[in-house]
């Protein structure tokens, strides 16, 4: 999920040899599930006009709303019979090989436990609440379920080119955080976001962060950061529009480029990127002293 993650060099304890574990529904305490709902309860009330119709439509159809945190396999038939994906759970991160095949074979690893009621803000590791609230309801648009499959698939091929990094901020900068032009504005659609109350927020309606027009080169070369707001955001013009910059590249001609160039700074503008907003990043300012 980061630029530089640690995680065990095989499964622990327990866990199938693909790091899959059983969900387990039953252990989640009173207080888990609370927690779940709670969280659920107040980003339901940021979404609507904030995020994507196709986030919003994944939530209904999946029935995300009823109390309690979801069970994976009923939340798997349901989104088998949409876009042919599952959801399976998992420990905590997983190494990245691992991810990829999951993800080239429609199965969406999803960490099973939930954060503590001291941390409904922050957390380290991608939780029940991130992994399933955040990412799952996109998985029932078919383009962006396609999108994801194609990811994995990528994920696979940039392990074996030495192009992770750059392929990772393409997920980064999409699925994570990504934003989308939408009933002629912006809409959030990236996880990252659309399971945090401060950054639905700050990725729509701050002047602090720019908000720049995808270009998958331009992301590849993009440096991120993970322990606060992104300070650029990259806006889509569509889901099919993403897909296809996906499937229609020829991504080994392309690392060999990116690589021999310089990473992009954070919070760069450069000349030929196209400015939606450009930020006063007095955020990042704040945050630096
Ligand atoms: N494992 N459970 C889990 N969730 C992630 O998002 C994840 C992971 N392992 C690797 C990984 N992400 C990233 O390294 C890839 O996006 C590159
Ligand atoms: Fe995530």
């Amino acid at each position: 999920m980061t630029e530089e993650t640690h995680v065990l060099d095989s499964p622990p304890t327990g866990a199938a040899p693909d790091w899959t574990i059983a969900q387990d529904w039953a252990h989640y305490s009173a207080e888990d599930h609370a927690t779940w709902d709670t969280l659920f309860r107040r980003q339901r009330a940021l979404l609507p006009g904030r995020a994507s119709d196709a986030y919003l439509r994944g939530l209904d159809v999946l029935n995300l709303s009823r109390p309690g945190i979801p069970d994976f396999d009923e939340l798997s038939e349901r989104l088998m019979k949409l876009t042919g994906w599952q959801v399976v759970a998992v420990p905590g991160l997983v190494p990245d090989d691992v991810f990829f095949d999951h993800m080239a074979n429609r199965r969406f690893v999803a960490g099973n436990f939930i954060r503590r009621p001291d941390q409904l803000d922050y957390i380290q590791e991608p939780d029940v609440f991130h992994d399933v609230f955040g990412h799952v309801p996109m998985l029932a648009d078919p383009v962006f379920a396609d999108y994801l499959e194609a990811y994995g698939r990528g994920g696979q091929r940039a392990l074996e080119l030495g192009a992770l990094k750059q392929l990772a901020r393409l997920y980064w900068y999409t699925v994570e955080f990504g934003l989308i032009a939408e009933g002629g504005g912006l809409r959030i659609y990236g996880s990252g976001i659309v399971s945090s109350a401060a950054e639905t927020r700050f990725a729509l309606e701050s002047d602090s962060p720019n908000r720049l027009g995808f270009d998958l080169r331009r992301v590849m070369r993009s440096a991120y950061r993970i322990d606060d707001f992104q300070q650029n955001y990259f806006v889509i013009p569509s889901y099919e529009a993403l897909l296809r910059a996906t499937v229609e590249t020829d991504f080994a001609p392309l690392y060999a480029e990116i690589l021999a160039q310089p990473d992009i700074p954070i919070a760069t503008i450069l000349p030929e990127d196209e400015v939606i907003t450009r930020g006063t990043q007095r955020h990042a300012s704040a945050a630096a002293g």
